[in-house]
């Protein structure tokens, strides 16, 4: 059936309120002038979605959650020329329009055009796409995956390898490029280093892989959750440390093990205690602390001023410093020719109507990836 320039109806997550989700009925509008309305595949749950579905971001509900996703192209709206109906695409959480301070900056990603900080809940214009029995809407990030059909603005699609296995790379639209991506990209991860890993759920395992990849000799992985610690073994971590089994704090067992205080250290749960953990676990004069977690708005970190002056280094960053729309598809590129394996990455995949089944095995910590099959 030609559903091009038809509302599309079909099955979409709408998350009501705090810890209210539910499978619904929706509308989907076709896409406006510069959007392109995409058939999901596959749509990963990342810990950014548990942040949005516990309310911790200032989000405006009703919502259909989701950003991380792989789909086809169903059809395009006025004006759009680097994608077409059929083609093979990733949603960009992170977009990149080419046009604004930070895409035109060599190093800069953080488009203007993102819908992170702060979110609408709305696409370019101001609108939103998706109704459920009449009633607005509104989109997470400008990319809503949990859902058979989305709408997302042009900049906000990657166009990828035609042979791309779609039950997976949805991982590739977020969670894989934004850990690799912050070890091999942004914090150019040294051989022979020592790292320490806070957090080895998706993203975490991600930057495993990342420091494993660029010749770490050392990596210590940090989690309460000590299921994750034979996952994370295998793909590279040599040191697990539980911080509630330990006497005294996490940083300071770093400390003692490395001596010296570790070469780069990374956040990935989006915890104030474990970016300052990850701040006190560098060495003093050359480590270099990565904050990839993300908190609420009104959260404030609080560090000794002294600490700076010595020479170590606190980045953010954001979907691996990478600029999307030109990097993500070589990501794809690069799983397709093994140079990067993130099928570990995978360990539950479930169809869409289990959705509530997927949250619960996330929320019991026992996945590193579960993907939404639709
Ligand atoms: N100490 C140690 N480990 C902890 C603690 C703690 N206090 N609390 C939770 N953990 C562990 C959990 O057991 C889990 O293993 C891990 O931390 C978190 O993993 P996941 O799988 O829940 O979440 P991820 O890996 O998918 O995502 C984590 C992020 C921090 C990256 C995410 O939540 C986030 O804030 N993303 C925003 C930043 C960003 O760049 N986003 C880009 C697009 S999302
Ligand atoms: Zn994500």
């Amino acid at each position: 059936m030609d559903t091009q320039g038809k509302t599309i109806t079909c099955r979409a997550a709408i998350a009501w309120g705090k810890n209210s989700i539910s499978i619904q009925e929706v509308q989907v509008e076709p896409p406006k002038t510069g959007e392109v309305r995409i058939k999901l595949i596959s749509s990963g749950i990342c810990g950014s979605d548990d942040h949005v579905l516990k309310g911790e971001l200032p989000m405006k509900f009703p919502l259909v959650p989701g950003h991380e996703g792989a789909g086809i192209v169903e059809s395009i709206g006025n004006g759009v020329s680097s994608v077409k109906p059929g083609d093979k695409v990733l949603t960009l959480i992170i977009p990149q329009c080419g046009e604004c301070s930070s895409c035109l900056h060599p190093k800069g990603n953080f488009c203007d055009k993102q819908d992170v900080l702060p979110c609408s809940g709305l696409m370019l214009d101001g609108t939103s796409r998706f109704s459920c029995k009449g009633e607005k809407i509104y989109h997470s990030f400008r990319v809503s995956t949990f859902t058979e059909y989305t709408v997302v603005p042009e900049i906000a699609v990657a166009k990828i390898d035609a042979a791309s296995p779609m039950d997976k790379v949805c991982l590739i639209s977020c969670g894989v490029p934004t850990g690799y991506g912050a070890a091999v990209q942004s914090a150019k991860v040294t051989p022979g280093s020592t790292c320490v890993v806070y957090g080895l759920g998706g993203v975490g395992s991600a930057i495993v892989m990342g420091c494993k990849a660029s010749g770490a000799s050392r990596i210590i992985g940090v989690d309460i959750n000590e299921e994750k610690f034979p996952r994370a073994r295998a793909l590279g971590v040599t040191d697990c440390l539980n911080p509630r089994a330990l006497q005294k704090p996490v940083h300071e067992v770093v400390m003692e093990m490395t001596g010296i205080g570790a070469d780069f250290a990374f956040e990935a749960i989006g915890h104030i205690e474990t970016m300052t953990a990850a701040w006190n676990s560098c060495n003093n004069s050359y480590g270099v602390c990565l904050i990839i977690g993300m908190v609420s708005p009104d959260s404030k970190l609080c560090l000794e001023a002294i600490k700076i002056i010595t020479g170590k280094t606190l980045k953010g960053v954001c979907l691996g410093d990478y600029k999307t729309r030109d990097c993500i598809p070589q990501i794809v590129s690069d799983y397709l020719q093994n140079k990067i394996n993130i099928d570990p990455l995978v360990t539950h995949q479930l169809p869409f109507n289990q959705l509530h089944k997927a949250l619960e095995l996330y929320h019991a910590g026992k996945t590193i990836r579960c993907v939404l099959l639709f």
